[in-house]
Parts: C-alpha cells; sequence; structure tokens
C-alpha cells in the first residue's frame, strides 16, 4: 500500500491489505462478504472488508431494538450531554477522518473535512435540541380535559447511505435519531465501508464510556441482501434512504407495505437560472462549485443552467475560463480542486451522457472526455463539461435524467417565468438557485409561482447546504426532510394524550350516551 493511504488508515488502526471487521452491535465482527475498498484517485486496494452476514444483520437489529428499549427511558437533555461527547469526539478527529474521506471516497480535502464539520455542526444543533423537542397542550373543548401532543422515542431507525457523503448524511440521521431516544443501525455504501467503520468506532468508544450499550450506534456493511434485510424488517420503525430514484421508489414502497416509516433523499436535478441584472462576479463562481465541486456527485450538484440571453456570452466565457484552468489532481493536495469521479462505473455513466450529447448534436463547449494525463494511472478523472443541447425541451432525458458527473446543461431564455418553468418540469424537486439583484424577482422565486424544489437559493449556489434548515427534496426526490428545521418530528412517535382531570366524564361533540 502506498505511504499516501498507509499513514491516513493508520489513524483508525485500519491495516494495510488485512481484513477488517465491518459489523458493529457492541462488538466488532463481520463474517459475510468480503468487498474491497478501492482508491478512487490510485485504483489501490486499501482494504478488505468482512461484512455482515444475513445472521449477523439479524442479531445486530435485536441488539440494536434491546439498547433502544434501555435508552428510551434515559432523559432527553442526557441525551443531549452524549451528543456533546460524540461533538468532540469527531472534532478531536476532525483532520484524520477528513482526510479518509479523500482518500476512500475521492472528493477533495477541504470537502472531506467539511463534512465532518456538517456532523459537528449536527450534533451541536443535537444538544440543543435535545432540551427542545417540545410537545404541546391543545385546548379542550371539554371542562376539566387536558389534551397534550407528545413525542416519545420510536424505536430503530435504519439509515442507508450513499457514497458521496459517507459521513455527513449519517451524521445527520444520528444526531437527531439519538436526541430522540432510538437505536440506530447504519448501512453505509459498499464503496466507503471504511470510512463507516473509522465513524463507528469514534462513537463506540464515547458509548462504552457512558456505560450504553454499542448497538445505540450499530453497523452492518453490505450490500443490497443487508439492505434488503433492513427495509423488510418488521424491527424497524424508520427507514432512513439516500441514494438513487430507481432504488428509493423500491424502498419507499417496501416500507408502506409494512407502514413503517421512510425518509427518502432521491435525485437531485438542480437549476440555476442567471438574470440580466445578477453580479456575475458572484454568479460564475457560484455556478462553478455548483457544477463542479465534489466533482459533480453531490445530489445538490448543478446540473442545468439558464442563462438570460443579455448575459449568456459574457457568463458562458467568464466560465469556460475557470472550467479551462482547472487541472484534475490528488484530492489530498491542498491545492487540487478536481479530484476523480467515485468508481469506475460513473465513468461509464459520464462517457455515456457525452455520447448522448453528441448523438443529438449538442454544442459541447468545453470538456467532453477523459484527461490524456492524470495524476495517477488508474483513477476516474474526467473533465468537467459544459454542453448547450438544440433543444430545450426539459421532458427530453437529457434534461430530464440525473447523471452523477460534473456535466452542466445550459439553455438560454428571455422571461424568468419561461426558466422558472423549465425548473419545475423536471420529475426531481431537490434544489434550485437564483441569481439576481432585483427584489421583485426574488418574490415571485419564492413564492407560489415560483421554484419548487425543496431548497431554495437566492444569489447562492444549490449546494453546500447548512445543517440548521431541514434537507431534502420534493416530487421524485422523496419529500424526505433531514438535518434542521422540523426533520426532528419524524423520528418519534406522536401521541395525542386526552386526559380527564374532572368528575365528571363528558364525551366530545356533546354526543350523548347515557341510559
Ligand atoms: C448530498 O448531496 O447528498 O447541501 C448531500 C449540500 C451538502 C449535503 C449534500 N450540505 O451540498
Amino acid at each position: 500500500l502506498s505511504s499516501r493511504a498507509s499513514g491516513i488508515l493508520s489513524a483508525f488502526n485500519i491495516l494495510a491489505n488485512k481484513e477488517v471487521d465491518g459489523v458493529y452491535d457492541g462488538q466488532w465482527k463481520g463474517s459475510g462478504e468480503v468487498v474491497e475498498s478501492k482508491c478512487p484517485t490510485t485504483g489501490e486496494v486499501l482494504a478488505h472488508v468482512k461484512t455482515a452476514s444475513p445472521a449477523e444483520v439479524s442479531e445486530a437489529l435485536a441488539k440494536t431494538r434491546e439498547a433502544y428499549l434501555h435508552f428510551r427511558n434515559v432523559p432527553a437533555p442526557r441525551r443531549g450531554e452524549l451528543l456533546r461527547q460524540i461533538r468532540e469526539g469527531l472534532a478531536n478527529k476532525r483532520e484524520e477522518l477528513g482526510a479518509l474521506v479523500t482518500l476512500e471516497m475521492g472528493k477533495i480535502r477541504t470537502e472531506g473535512v467539511g463534512e465532518v464539520q456538517e456532523f459537528i455542526d449536527i450534533c451541536d444543533y443535537a444538544v440543543g435540541l435535545s432540551r427542545m423537542m417540545n410537545g404541546r397542550v391543545v385546548a379542550s373543548e371539554r371542562p376539566g380535559h387536558s389534551i397534550l401532543e407528545v413525542p416519545n422515542p420510536l424505536g430503530v431507525v435504519a439509515v442507508l447511505s450513499a457514497f458521496n457523503f459517507p459521513v455527513a448524511v449519517y451524521g445527520w440521521n444520528l444526531a437527531l435519531s439519538l436526541t430522540a431516544g432510538n437505536g440506530t443501525l447504519w448501512k453505509p455504501s459498499p464503496s466507503t465501508c471504511l470510512t463507516s467503520i473509522a465513524v463507528t468506532s469514534i462513537i463506540a468508544e464515547i458509548l462504552k464510556k457512558n456505560d450504553l450499550p454499542g448497538a445505540l450506534a450499530g453497523l452492518v456493511t453490505g450490500g443490497q441482501p443487508v439492505g434488503e434485510a433492513l427495509v423488510g424488517s418488521s424491527k424497524v420503525d424508520l427507514v432512513s434512504f439516500t441514494g438513487s430514484e430507481r432504488v428509493g421508489r423500491v424502498v419507499g414502497q417496501k416500507v408502506m407495505s409494512r407502514f413503517a416509516k421512510s425518509i427518502l433523499e432521491l435525485g437531485g436535478n438542480n437549476a440555476s437560472i442567471v438574470m440580466p441584472d445578477a453580479d456575475l462576479s458572484l454568479a460564475v463562481p457560484g455556478v462553478f462549485f455548483g457544477a463542479v465541486g465534489t466533482a459533480g456527485q453531490r445530489c445538490t450538484s448543478t446540473r442545468r443552467l439558464f442563462l438570460h440571453r443579455q448575459i449568456a456570452s459574457e457568463f458562458l466565457e467568464r466560465l469556460q475560463k475557470l472550467y479551462i484552468s482547472l487541472k484534475p489532481g490528488d484530492p489530498l493536495d491542498s491545492d487540487t480542486l478536481l479530484g476523480p469521479l467515485h468508481t469506475a462505473a460513473a465513468v461509464g455513466l459520464y462517457t455515456d451522457t457525452i455520447e448522448h450529447l453528441r448523438t443529438i448534436n449538442a454544442d459541447i463547449l468545453c470538456g467532453g472526455k477523459g484527461y490524456d494525463v492524470t495524476p495517477f494511472n488508474g483513477g476516474n478523472f474526467v473533465q468537467p463539461t459544459i454542453a448547450i443541447p438544440k433543444s430545450v425541451d426539459m421532458t427530453d432525458s437529457i434534461w430530464s435524467t440525473e447523471t452523477f458527473a460534473p456535466i452542466l446543461n445550459v439553455a438560454v431564455f428571455d422571461e424568468l417565468d419561461e426558466a422558472i418553468g423549465w425548473n419545475n418540469a423536471v420529475p426531481q424537486g431537490l434544489s434550485s438557485s437564483l441569481w439576481t439583484r432585483d427584489l421583485r424577482n426574488v418574490g415571485t422565486w419564492t413564492g407560489p409561482s415560483g421554484s419548487d424544489t425543496g431548497i431554495v437559493n437566492v444569489n447562492a449556489g444549490t449546494s453546500g447546504a447548512e445543517i440548521g434548515a431541514s434537507f431534502g427534496g420534493n416530487k421524485s426526490t422523496g419529500w424526505g426532510r433531514e438535518s434542521g428545521g422540523d426533520a426532528w418530528k419524524q423520528y418519534v412517535r406522536w401521541s395525542a394524550c386526552t386526559i380527564n382531570f374532572s368528575n365528571e366524564a363528558p364525551l366530545a361533540q356533546g354526543v350523548n350516551f347515557s341510559t
């Protein structure tokens, strides 16, 4: 193994090319299929991970349920104190964990560390929340009666997360789930097992110090069979799934068929709209980061760009300059802005989409292929691409399909309403952004005839949301909400409790049932 990799792995006691346990339920184990963790930058195998066997998945589920039965009686502010310690544990390893994300996922260093920061931030949020998870008192129509809306811990939350945010998405879910008094079982993407093992080991240590069962934050690595076992299990009360629309459709239906709860974070197909009055010195770099940051592998990445005719050519000229200045590099180097795609399969999807752009005679302004020279042989590097398809019919697959790669499709408009129509005309509804200095445009954009996405920005790009607001999308993105805002309300069971403290027992609505 390269020294580049082994130093990073040693911070988490992961030994080069040794088999690593990929299951934690209070104890580390793993006797299922062995999967490789591969570095997307160099192609080298970082480690072999022993994933969960079917028996280990059921055992972990039973242990997480048991842990919940204990933990639900721990007062919420004490649960908050646990979150505070987890926050400290993560902050102590921020740089190391960020580097591991970069090594295993391929995103650049500042984004790897930024993702750990999101987990830290949501822990801070959860500490406060632990003293504010309030129900309410409702006015009863009957004398001597109170109605209380009470949140109680829900049970077991299964978190199925994706490769592109191997730390933050679990963090959002775990922080709320723990604060709400639940047990959580995590199935990460099979291609980012090492990161999930490192995160789990940090949390396990803190649970141990607090005499709490490790299965409160359990881990089952593995592929589709592990996911299916969790989604189908009557022992799981809430499934939080991040991934493709195709898989999300199956997950949603399965969970619904047993009347459990789900949070779905599926595809994004996010647009930026630039008005003629926009400050281009903000808008150009904003779109650049949105489209090229994380090599276009965020759910929130900018995939569609709608430019007002008056500024279109100037905007594209300035944007292309930034694209051309990009050099692929080792994402561990602090001056690299463009790392590799996560897998070779992702390069295939990129190539297919470029091929499609060529067959429909799109104008490819820059990019459109791999690099002749890359930092390491074997890395999944592709050139960020700007294309102008001939058609602006958003139902064409080039516009309506999400390709998880740095490809930005551009169209030119004359009226804001037309651009908003395009923004809303795709199945997905995660994020969108408008660049303007005109207050009237802002009102239209954020109002009833405006953008229909779950995240609606003004003079800020489509990606890079903070944890304080709830994160999620509408329509085929799945309507899920995680992280801040009111998202915590999904991680509890709600009961309306009517308490009669009078000496009479009147019926509601004045119904008379006396003999
Ligand atoms: C994702 O792409 O799955 O808003 C999550 C952002 C990040 C999270 C993205 N805070 O881009």
